[in-house]
């Protein structure tokens, strides 16, 4: 039988390469995990709402319904808040930072996220994820948490991760020695290592962007989805949008490929949010070997200054990233 390793004896094994002296970051994945699990339950039983109940109204159980998206919210919050090691939580569905209470205030470490990105796929059963990204406060310990505690550039992370809720469940993360995945085993409910140091393959056959957006796109990305839809001739591409972030993502991260969301017509600045979404994408996807841009800069090196900034997004395939700049820079 393979070494079989479970993500909680991962977290301990790993504790001292990723300076965790006091074990405070482990916790605070423990707390990820624990809130994974719980979400993960609620998810795959998405398709019984309208046997169980609709939000708002009361299941056979007696107990509330909730949207899953602030399902995952509170659950998220509520397993960060209780292990006492983070000071404060910002996310995609709440309007301002969360500070935690006094309990919470020698807390060391921020966790920014997206509890349920790509929600709007729940209905029709398409993967959905949630993105989690950690920085240490550069506030005082022993105070309440402050505005700039989240507003850091993604160079500063501890750790991010994502879980992909698909045909399996999986926990991808990073500590910044480099990335691995973990899979539910849905009988037991344990996540188990099995896809150890992931790497992104230096090139690809896939991109994925919102086609749809095209005439709203600049010459040059106009230019790089020509050159890339000139496939029959000599370049073997292929075109993959699912339309749920975490889902383009983790297929070209494992398969090799670029997601883009760039500037559109509606969104000038892109869709995407860069404390939620982009940088902790960008984390991981440098540590794996590939790359992050925001068509002018390197993600991660971006001063952010509000909580629900937004930024275009190129990541991927570390060649294919330099390819897709290299048309669209000038
Ligand atoms: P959300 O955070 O409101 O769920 O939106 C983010 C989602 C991503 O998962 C996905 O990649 C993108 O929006 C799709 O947008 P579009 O439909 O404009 O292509
Ligand atoms: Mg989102």
């Amino acid at each position: 039988m393979n070494d079989i390793k479970t993500l909680g004896e991962f977290i301990i094994e790993r504790q001292k390469e990723f300076n965790d002296a006091d074990g405070n970051l482990s916790k605070l994945l423990s707390s990820i995990k624990l809130a994974t699990k719980i979400v993960n339950r609620e998810v795959s039983k998405a398709g019984l709402v309208d046997i169980l109940g609709t939000a708002g109204e009361e299941n056979i159980q007696g107990e509330e319904q909730q949207k899953l998206d602030v399902f995952a919210n509170s659950r998220f919050i509520e397993a960060l808040r209780t292990r006492k090691v983070v000071c404060g939580v910002a996310s995609e569905e709440n309007d301002d930072f969360i500070a935690f209470d006094k309990d919470c205030y020698d807390g060391k470490y921020v966790v920014l996220m997206d509890p349920l990105d790509g929600s709007s796929n729940i209905d029709v059963n398409v993967s959905i994820g949630t993105i989690f990204s950690v920085y240490k406060r550069v506030s005082p310990i022993g105070g309440p948490v402050q505005l700039e505690d989240f507003l850091q550039p993604g160079i500063n992370q501890v750790a991010a991760g994502y879980v992909l809720y698909g045909s399996s469940t999986m926990l991808v993360y990073t500590t910044g020695c480099g990335v691995n995945g973990f899979t539910i085993d849905p009988s037991l409910g344990t996540l188990y290592l099995s896809h150890p140091n992931m790497t992104a393959p230096k090139e690809g056959k896939i991109y994925s962007v919102n086609e749809a957006n095209y005439n709203s796109f600049t010459p040059g990305l106009k230019e790089y989805i020509n050159y890339c839809r000139d496939s029959e001739v000599k370049k073997p591409y292929t075109a993959r949008y699912i339309g749920s972030l975490i889902a383009d993502f983790h297929r070209n991260l494992v398969k090799g490929g670029v997601y883009m969301y760039p500037q559109t017509a509606s969104a000038p600045n892109g869709k995407l949010r860069l404390l939620y979404e982009s940088n902790p994408l960008a984390f991981i996807i440098e540590q794996a070997g590939g790359k992050a841009s925001d068509g002018k800069q390197r993600i991660m090196e971006i001063e952010p200054t509000e909580l629900h900034q937004r930024s275009p997004l190129i990541i991927g395939s570390a060649n294919m990233v330099d390819k897709v700049l290299s048309y669209t820079k000038n």
